[in-house]
């Protein structure tokens, strides 16, 4: 091996290590969901309330409620903005209690699959 092919090697690595690390940043970036953990959801007819509620609001592209674990996922569309205060009074204003709410990378499917493993 030559110096000048060790070089280019290097850059062609560099370039691809470059490649990876923006489109999985972008990638990151363009998925958010908040989740929150929900007191108060007892039968289906709860779940199937807060579900419609979320669905109801444009910024929304998905949502996951999960009545066993009290776990509700409303995932945003790409460029919208939702504040958790906005979900957090939406879901009290229905007669449930919050009791914990954030904004995760994470789409709606890959909440609804970790969910779900932790049985
Ligand atoms: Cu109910």
């Amino acid at each position: 091996m030559n110096k000048s092919f060790i070089q280019s090697s290097s850059l062609v690595f560099s370039v691809a290590v470059f490649l990876v690390l923006g489109i999985s940043g972008v990638a990151q970036a363009a998925v958010q969901t908040i989740r929150a953990e929900v007191n108060g959801m007892v039968c289906a007819f709860c779940a199937q309330g807060i579900e419609k509620k979320m669905r109801s609001l444009t910024q929304t592209r998905e949502v996951y409620v999960d009545l066993r674990h009290k776990v509700v996922a409303v995932e945003l569309k790409e460029g919208q903005v939702l504040s958790t205060d906005t979900v957090r009074d939406l879901i009290k204003d229905a007669g449930y209690d919050v009791t914990r709410i954030e904004i995760v990378p994470e789409t709606a499917q890959q909440i609804r699959a970790a969910v779900r493993g932790r049985k």
